[in-house]
């Protein structure tokens, strides 16, 4: 299984022959401030603290090039569904003029090439190393500074620690007893090897029907001779409806640029959707019926905008689901691979909604099937393949398409320490805690870019991960300025922002799924809801005033004028 992700077993370094000698220790590498990640937070997190605050900064990456998400996620039908004109960088004008999207929704390999654009034209790959996964970041109070230990042997100290881990990076396949004595091919979505895999002709499996397989089934079926698809729970997915951008409708956006992000920015998502003509009992049914209809036709994650209390009223989300639930019966032609593709029990978009290219048209395919489990979930893997409910399917190659421990795995499977040896994975044993999404109470000058607590994969990424390093790096600029040696945020605001984050949530219906958005696709993981609800737009603002009120929520401990860091807090006024 060479294409599995890692576990944290995985990270646990090979142990030495007993007649090699110990490796030397390199002496540690002092920064100013160490970036985990070279995904889009990470590089602007690089760019903004090097180019624009001009520390000694520096990131480490486990891939080999840039990109994150992008870089990993191969696999066939990968693409983003955010459009592309918004899935991209605004910080720098001459940046979002030059680069040319070719597609309304761009493909895996355009996002990737961008990401390396980027790179070069800011000069990042100079600052950052790859390969490298960090292993270990513990903070020494005394110093006031992170101690990083990476898999390659490396140390680091570095007095900021700025992780852009990705929300969705720590992929996870299901412990299904046998796996280890299969005879053919296994690869994640998420891993998915850079030298391609050679499906056609192949009778393969894909377990897991959330984005990533609802993606990747079409484009399988198009080379597989058989595709057969396992469901535990079926997904409700919207067209994307991708086509190929004009060079006219690209101008038009490249001339109002300024002023589209600028009204990107102050929406709940960070893009422009079709504004709802209202909540769902303001309207007619024909009213109501034509507003889907137009979406639906559109394509686009616009559909869930239909109605604007469609994620907080029951009634409201039902119109819109029973409204896809008939565009399943009418597309899919066997009635009972029709049943079973049809989300029964949960409400549309409390899991994350899903963009397809044909994905319900592939199940009227002679190669492809659907086996439902449900309520008989798999019994084993075999060498040859796959048994469910007694009956053993047999396949050359199984593609895990089955999602991520979200927001919080990234930093759990790492030994992250803080203040007197305090763990993260113990800090967050209840759910994730963090005041703003951004920063850990007992984990000084550490800062969370689209950590749980923050809108982040409520929205588009790209806009989330902009406002957050633009506020931290602002943030660090100030504690430069101020002489602070660590800023820490305070238990108190804390408590009060996670019940704010729960609150928020408790007025929708996100709720009402086992979704990843609420740790519920983790076995022994809590069941909290991880995101913050309140939008963008508002979170944005409050950011924003916390920041203008001199960052109450936080404690400054003052450098002392020469050696370590005084005791003395500097509070700073509420
Ligand atoms: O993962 P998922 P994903 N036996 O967790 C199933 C983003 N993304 O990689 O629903 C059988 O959504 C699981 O079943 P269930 C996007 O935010 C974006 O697809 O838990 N099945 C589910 O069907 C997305 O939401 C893009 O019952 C098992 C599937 O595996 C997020 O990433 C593209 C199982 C996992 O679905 C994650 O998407 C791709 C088992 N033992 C991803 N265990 C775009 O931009 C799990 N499953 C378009």
């Amino acid at each position: 299984m060479p294409h599995l992700p890692p576990n944290q077993s995985a990270q646990i370094p090979a142990p030495r022959s007993p007649s090699a000698p110990p490796p030397a220790a390199p002496e540690p590498v002092r920064l100013d401030a160490a970036v985990i990640g070279a995904g889009f937070g990470g590089m602007y997190a690089l760019h903004r603290l090097r180019d624009r605050l001009g520390l000694t900064a520096h990131a480490f990456e486990a891939g080999d090039g840039v990109g994150g998400t992008w870089y990993w996620n191969r696999y066939p039908g990968a693409r983003c569904d955010a459009e592309s004109v918004f899935y991209s960088y605004s910080f720098d004008e001459d940046l979002q003029q030059e680069w040319v999207w070719s597609e309304r929704y761009a493909a895996q390999p355009e996002i990737l090439s961008y990401a390396e654009h980027v790179a070069d034209r800011l000069d990042l790959r100079r600052s950052i190393t790859f390969g490298t996964r960090v292993s270990s970041a513990h903070y020494d109070e005394d110093r006031c500074l992170w101690l990083l230990a990476t898999d390659t042997g490396r140390r680091v100290e570095a007095r900021y620690l700025v992780t852009a881990l990705g929300c969705l990076s720590a992929a996870q396949a299901p412990g299904i007893d046998g796996l280890d004595g299969f005879l053919g091919e296994v690869h994640h979505t998420a891993h998915w090897p850079h030298e391609g895999v050679d499906l056609s002709g192949k009778r393969v499996a894909v377990i897991g029907t959330g984005s990533s397989g609802i993606q990747a089934v079409p484009e399988i079926a198009n080379l597989a001779e058989h595709l057969t698809v396992f469901q535990r729970t079926p997904h409700y997915t919207v067209p994307a409806r991708n086509r190929p951008l004009t060079e006219e409708e690209f101008d038009d956006v490249r001339d109002r640029y300024p002023e589209l992000r600028e009204e990107a920015r102050d929406t709940a998502v960070g893009l422009l959707l079709d504004p709802p003509p209202g909540n769902a009992a303001d309207l007619t049914e024909t009213e109501r019926t034509a507003e889907l209809e137009r979406r639906w036709h559109r394509g686009g994650l616009g559909f869930i905008s239909a109605f604007g209390d469609l994620l907080m009223d029951e009634t409201s989300n039902t119109i819109a689901a029973d409204y896809v639930r008939e565009r399943i019966r009418e597309t899919v032609r066997d009635p009972r691979t029709a049943e079973l593709l049809t989300p029964a029990d949960y409400p549309i978009a409390t899991k994350r909604i899903c963009l397809d290219t044909g994905y319900y048209e592939a199940f009227n395919r002679e190669n492809v099937s659907l086996v439902s489990v449900r309520d008989t979930p798999i019994e084993r893997i075999t060498p040859t393949g796959v048994r469910v409910d007694g009956t053993d399917h047999e396949f050359d190659v199984i593609v895990f398409a089955t999602g991520f421990d979200a927001m919080t795995g990234a930093y759990t499977r790492m030994d992250l320490r803080g203040r007197d040896g305090r763990r993260i994975d113990e800090e967050w044993r209840a759910g994730p805690r963090a005041y703003l999404g951004v920063a850990v109470s007992g984990f000084p000058n550490l800062f969370t870019v689209t950590g749980p607590g923050s809108p982040s994969v409520l929205t588009n990424m790209m806009a989330s991960i902009e406002q957050h390093v633009d506020w931290i790096t602002d943030y660090i600029d100030h504690l430069e300025r101020s002489g602070v040696a660590a800023a820490e945020a305070e238990e108190e605001a804390q408590d009060s922002w996670v019940a704010h984050v729960a609150e928020v949530a408790s007025h929708t219906l996100y709720s009402r799924a086992g979704s990843w958005y609420m740790g519920a696709n983790v076995e022994g993981k809590p069941r909290v809801f991880m995101p913050y609800a309140g939008g963008l737009n508002l979170y944005r603002q409050q950011c924003d005033r916390i920041a203008s009120q001199g960052y109450p929520g936080f404690t400054h401990t003052a450098k002392r004028s020469r050696g370590n860091p005084s005791r003395k807090h500097l509070r700073p006024a509420r």
